[in-house]
């Protein structure tokens, strides 16, 4: 077992979990999925991921080869073929007949409510795809997408893969800093954003954050922006900038709604994805078109037994993260699915919304992260009671372990006790959903994600790299490429192969904890790295420790995931002040205010998602004689625990002077 991983306690539980739900006849009988796809994909892994890319993707020009693992860990799939990945989503459901099909039922938070249609969708990413080419932007060129929930969101993406433009979308909650570093990184030409959108009841600006990261900056490298496109959302006042700036309805409304999607090779990049490491600097994940997008149709169609004609599919995921772009934008709009795409947050006007959607849009496919699931189970069962989920037939889970008992509830309370539950496990590097149950094959077992799917192989090692025995545990590893594999990290190739390609020969090294259990299935257990995961979201213990110690008062800080019952984890902040600021936390509210002052500092370098939950003040940090922070005995003393083995500490009295600290009243 990963000596540090960290999420011991529910290891406990899930040695216990035996509970199984084979899957019911009736389901079975219509599943898209088949036993028999297991036997196909081991027999001929090759021919079984070529056949996918035949069957689920339209190639303007066909490979006629499969995988060329020649440039090892970076992998070419399908590579001689050409294709355009928005063309797969939208024209060729138009040219099937399909134009007056509603790919997108819109509800924004306030309630307005749009709906768009395949033909409606061709017309609107062909305007978009004309007004960016307008602006300059080409093939190959970087568009940065800094947008909240909206139709403009789903058309920008597709606009820039209509170009062969790599987008790299940066989550509206992120900071101007973190967007800076992004579109610094990516050397973006167009950044897309709109006036604000809406969260929690109230407009909330985003274009000043543009505004901010593009202003000229002392050290910082001059901007590769030449013009913002602004989405008018909410109406709020911007502050213009003449000549960069150019409104979206000016560009878009009036250009020409036919336009030719450029064919690129199935290696062109289609988007960079900033996804948070073990380093401060976040990391440009690189995804391809052809690979990418078979994969992602591929796990949309059979993980979630889409039926295109009469399902409603809803994904709750911000287009931020990867699983909006695989699971909102590629997959589902591939393979010409229905569904609803919501602006806002999920109590907002009230506790049941979320289920007042799945009502009032028949809502038959939920995709959905843990930390969603806690909080409603936080908020009672009589909120999701008043209204009629009776439509949906496959919940899915993603972004975390989920743990048993909200598996449970989920099964029962949303599901009805009959809807199979589909717990995905997969990362923004893998592309797509690599490990879970299929619907109707597979008896799904509450919190785990059990197998890997057919074409995917992934093992459990150890710290040799030993296939860990049934029962054994260690860490997640894949073996073989895959298609919607990464293709790199933006720029470095050597961090690349460093982070993912250097902890194992030829091994695929994935950062996660996991264990077999009797049957061979897979639990996942967390990270094993420095990587929290806050109610699903990536977040870099260096990150925001960077962050802090970039605020005049700080010395030193150590971050630290502390388990929490809702999100998951939670940002614990451990710091040392500087001498002239030491007086500052002697007091009660001195302390609360340096707490509030550096919470605020990281909300502003990072964003409010990366806020610790709790500051505490301290006199020393425990360190091992290489200088290394011992973040274990850190989260020991954050869980409230007994702190454990402190024997490698260079000094092993600092775990007293903490813990003494810390009792004083404060
Ligand atoms: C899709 C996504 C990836 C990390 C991953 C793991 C955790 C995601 C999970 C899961 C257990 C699941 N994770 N799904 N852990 N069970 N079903 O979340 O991508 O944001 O890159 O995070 O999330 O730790 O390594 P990303």
């Amino acid at each position: 077992m990963p000596e540090n991983e960290t999420t011991a306690p529910s290891l406990e539980n899930l040695l216990h979990e035996t509970r199984a739900f084979p899957p019911s006849s009736a389901f079975a009988a219509q599943a898209n999925a088949q036993p028999s796809m297991y036997e196909d994909a081991a027999a001929d892994r090759l021919g079984f991921w070529a056949t996918q890319a035949r069957d689920l993707v339209t190639w303007s020009t066909p490979f006629t080869q499969t995988l060329d693992w020649s440039g090892a860990p970076v992998a070419r799939w399908f590579a001689d073929g050409k294709l355009n990945a928005a063309y797969n989503a939208v024209d060729r459901h138009v040219e099937a007949g399909l134009g007056d099909r509603v790919a997108l039922h819109f509800e924004g938070e306030p309630g307005d409510t749009r709906t768009v249609t395949y033909a409606d969708l061709q017309r609107e990413v062909s305007r978009a795809a004309n007004a960016l080419e307008s602006l300059g932007v080409r093939t190959g060129d970087r568009v940065v997408i800094y947008l909240p929930m909206l139709v403009e969101s789903v058309v920008a993406m597709l606009a820039c893969a209509r170009i062969g433009a790599p987008h790299s979308v940066v989550f509206g909650g992120f900071s101007a800093d973190a967007l800076r570093s992004r579109i610094a990184d990516a050397e973006a030409k167009v950044v897309i954003t709109a006036d604000g959108g809406y969260r929690r009841g109230a407009p909330s600006a985003l274009k000043p954050a543009v505004d901010e990261a593009l202003a000229p900056k002392e050290g910082a490298p001059a901007t590769t922006v030449e013009h913002v496109l602004v989405v008018r959302r909410t109406g709020q006042d911007v502050d213009w900038t003449e000549g960069r700036d150019v409104w979206w309805h000016d560009a878009v409304d009036g250009a020409s709604e036919v336009h030719e999607p450029v064919q690129v090779e199935a290696e062109h990049p289609l988007f960079i994805l900033y996804t948070s490491g073990t380093t401060g600097k976040p990391k440009g994940i690189l995804h391809t078109t052809g690979g990418y997008l078979t994969q992602a149709a591929y796990t949309h169609k059979y993980v979630f037994d889409l039926k295109p004609e009469s399902d409603v599919y809803w994904c709750t995921a911000d287009i931020g993260w990867v699983t909006g772009h695989s699971y909102v934008v590629y997959g589902p709009l591939a393979n010409g699915a229905t569904q609803v795409l919501y602006e806002g947050t999920p109590d907002t006007p009230h506790r049941g919304r979320w289920w007042e959607l799945v009502e009032k849009y028949k809502v038959s496919i939920l995709y959905t992260a843990p930390t969603a699931i806690r909080t409603c189970m936080k908020w009672g069962e009589d909120v999701p009671a008043g209204f009629d989920l009776s439509s949906l037939r496959v919940l899915g889970s993603v972004g975390e372990p989920i743990n048993p008992e909200a598996w449970m509830w989920y099964r029962r309370v949303i599901g009805g006790d009959t809807a199979p539950i589909v717990d995905t496990w997969w990362q923004t590097e893998t592309g797509a959903i690599m490990i879970s149950p299929l619907p109707g094959v597979t008896a799904t077992k509450p919190g785990s994600a059990q197998v890997a799917l057919p074409g995917i192989v992934a093992d459990v090692v150890d710290d040799e790299a030993h296939s860990v025995p049934d029962g054994g545990g260690g860490y997640l590893v894949l073996s073989e490429p895959w298609p919607a594999m990464l293709r790199g990290i933006w720029g470095d190739l050597q961090r690349f192969k460093d982070t993912y390609w250097s902890r194992f020969e030829g091994l695929y090294f994935a950062g996660d904890g996991a264990k077999k259990d009797e049957d061979g299935d897979i639990w996942l257990l967390g990270r094993v790295d420095d990587v929290m995961n806050v109610s699903g979201h990536r977040l870099s213990t260096t990150e925001i420790e960077s962050a802090l110690v970039s605020h005049d008062v700080v010395a030193e800080a150590a971050v630290v995931g502390a388990a929490d019952d809702t999100t998951g984890q939670a940002v614990v902040a451990f710091v040392i002040l500087r001498g002239e600021h030491a007086d500052r936390a002697t007091t009660p509210e001195g302390a609360e205010e340096v707490q509030a002052e550096l919470r605020n500092h990281v909300a502003v370098q990072i964003g409010p998602i990366a806020k610790p939950r709790r500051i505490l003040v301290v006199p020393e940090l425990p360190k091992t004689r290489s200088g290394k922070i011992m973040r274990r005995l850190l989260r020991d003393v954050a869980e409230n625990r007994t702190v454990g083995d402190a024997t490698t500490l260079a000094d092993s009295s600092v775990m007293d002077l903490i813990s003494a600290g810390l009792k004083k009243p404060s």
